[in-house]
C-alpha cells in the first residue's frame, strides 16, 4: 500500500510516494529534504536550453519522488515520466567495474597488476596496471575524439556498426598515449573497454551474462539490460535526440544504435529507480566485499576546485552544502544521465534529459543533484551559475564549436 501525493500540470508532473505505515522520516537526518520546485526548475531550464524533456528520481529512506517534464517522444507526443528506460552511457562504467572487483575479490585479477597479465593482445605499454584502467590513469587515447569530432556524421558512421573489442583498442593505440601510465588523469573509453575484454578473456563469459549474473538478477533489477549489439530499446523507454554541431539544423532521433563504439564502456540501458538501487546497493557493500568497495571509493580530485573526482570506476562529487555523493554520469547519443547517492546508500538520485551534445543543458541537468541533496539553497546556487554561461561538460569529446549559418 502507497501514499501517494501528485501534482500534475501538462508541463510537469511531481509524485511523491511513502510507504504506507512507516513514518516518512528523513533517511538521512544531516541532509535537508530534496527540493522538488528546484529539480522542476532546473529541469525547466534544461528544456528551455534544448531538451525535449527530463526526468529525475529521488529514492530517500522509504520515500521516492518521481519528477518529469516535457516529452519522450517528440513525434507521438507523448509526455516524459520517470519510470522511462534510456541508454545510460558511461554509468556502464560503474557496472563493468563491480563485475571486475568481484573477480578481484575472487582472487582472478590483482588490480596492481600489468593488464597485460589478462589480455589475449598486449597492450604497447606493459606498465598499463588493471587500476590505470579503472581510473583513466592508463594513458590510453580516446577514440571517441576523432569518431565523434562531426557530431551527427561520425554518429551515423558508427550508428549500425558492430566492434570487436580488439578494433577499439586498435584505434586508441593508434595514437600517442597522453600521458606515461599512472602520471595523470585523463578520462578515456579505451580503458573500459580493455576491461571488458579483459573480463571475456578471462572468464570466458560474455559482459552480457556477467553482468546478469551479478548484478542484475541478484539486485532484482528488472528494467536494466545490456543487449549490444541489438539497437532496441524494450518497454516504456525515452526516445534520444542529438543535437547537430550546426545548432540550427533539428535534432536527430538518436535512439536506436549498437552503441558497439562503447560496449562495456557505456552500453547499458536502464531506468532511474535501477540506478538508484545500483549505486545504494553498491555503497552498502551488496556488490562487492568492503576491501574492494574501499578502493573504488578512494578519490582523486579531478578539477582544480577538488568538487569533482574520480574513484575506480566511480565519481565523486562534493555538493555546495558539504555532502560528498558517488556515482556516474553518462552521455551517450540522445541522452545525458546523472546517477548518484549519499555514502550511506540512504539518499539516490537520478536524472536524464533526452537530449547531448548540448553542454549547457548536461551542466544544468547537474544541478539536480544540487536540489535533490542540498535541498532549496542548492538549486538556486546552481541554476544561477548554470545560467551565467559557466558550463563544465566532464570528459566529453571536445563539441565543436561552429559558427552559427
Ligand atoms: C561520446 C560523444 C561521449 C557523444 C562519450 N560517452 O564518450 C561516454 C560517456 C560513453 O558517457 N562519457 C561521459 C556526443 C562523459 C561520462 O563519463 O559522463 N558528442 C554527444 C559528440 C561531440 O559527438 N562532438 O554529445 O552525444
Amino acid at each position: 500500500m502507497r501514499f501517494t501525493i501528485a501534482s500534475t500540470t501538462l508541463a510537469s508532473t511531481a509524485v511523491i510516494t511513502t510507504l504506507a505505515g512507516s513514518p516518512a522520516v528523513a533517511a538521512t537526518p544531516s541532509l535537508p529534504a530534496p527540493d522538488i520546485a528546484g529539480v522542476l526548475a532546473v529541469q525547466k531550464q534544461a528544456m528551455a536550453n534544448g531538451a525535449p524533456g527530463a526526468l529525475t528520481r529521488i529514492d530517500s529512506g522509504n520515500t521516492t519522488y518521481r519528477i518529469s517534464r516535457g516529452q519522450a517522444d517528440t513525434v507521438a507526443h507523448t509526455a516524459m515520466d520517470a519510470d522511462r528506460r534510456f541508454r545510460v552511457g558511461s554509468v556502464t562504467k560503474s557496472f563493468t567495474t563491480v563485475v571486475l572487483m568481484q573477480l578481484v575479490a575472487e582472487g582472478r585479477i590483482d588490480l596492481d597488476a600489468s593488464a597485460n597479465t589478462y589480455l589475449p593482445e598486449p597492450l604497447p605499454d606493459d606498465r598499463i596496471t588493471v587500476r590505470h584502467l579503472l581510473s583513466h590513469r592508463s594513458g590510453l587515447w580516446d577514440y571517441t575524439n576523432d569518431m565523434f569530432y562531426d557530431t551527427v556524421p561520425g554518429f551515423e558512421s558508427v550508428r549500425n556498426k558492430v566492434f570487436g573489442y580488439q578494433e577499439l583498442i586498435d584505434l586508441s593505440t593508434a595514437h600517442e598515449p597522453t600521458n606515461e601510465p599512472g602520471a595523470a588523469y585523463s578520462y578515456s573509453n579505451a580503458n573500459f573497454v580493455v576491461l571488458g575484454e579483459m573480463i571475456e578473456h578471462l572468464t570466458g563469459v560474455p559482459m552480457a551474462a556477467q553482468y546478469q549474473e551479478r548484478i542484475f538478477g541478484p539486485l532484482g533489477l528488472k528494467h536494466t539490460s545490456y543487449v549490444h549489439p541489438r539497437t532496441a530499446i524494450s518497454g516504456s523507454s525515452a526516445r534520444g535526440y542529438l543535437r547537430p554541431d550546426d545548432t540550427t539544423l533539428p535534432l536527430v532521433d538518436s535512439t536506436e544504435q549498437t552503441v558497439s563504439w562503447a560496449q562495456s564502456a557505456g552500453a547499458v540501458i536502464s531506468n532511474a529507480a535501477d540506478l538508484n538501487r545500483f549505486f545504494s546497493a553498491l555503497v552498502t557493500g551488496r556488490l562487492v566485499p568492503e576491501a574492494q568497495l574501499r578502493q573504488m571509493m578512494t578519490m582523486v580530485p579531478v578539477t582544480a576546485d577538488g568538487t569533482q573526482s574520480y574513484g575506480l570506476g566511480l565519481r565523486a562529487r562534493k555538493l555546495s552544502c558539504g555532502v560528498t555523493v558517488y556515482g556516474h554520469t553518462g552521455t551517450v547519443q540522445g541522452f545525458y544521465t546523472y546517477a548518484f547517492t549519499t555514502a550511506d546508500g540512504k539518499r539516490s538520485m537520478t536524472s536524464m534529459a533526452n537530449t547531448s551534445n548540448n553542454g549547457t543543458v548536461n551542466t544544468v541537468l547537474g544541478g539536480t543533484l544540487e536540489a535533490a541533496f542540498c535541498g532549496t539553497g542548492g538549486a538556486k546556487a546552481s541554476l544561477a551559475k548554470s545560467t551565467e554561461g559557466e558550463t563544465f561538460t566532464e570528459d566529453i569529446a571536445p563539441q565543436v564549436e561552429r559558427p552559427t549559418q
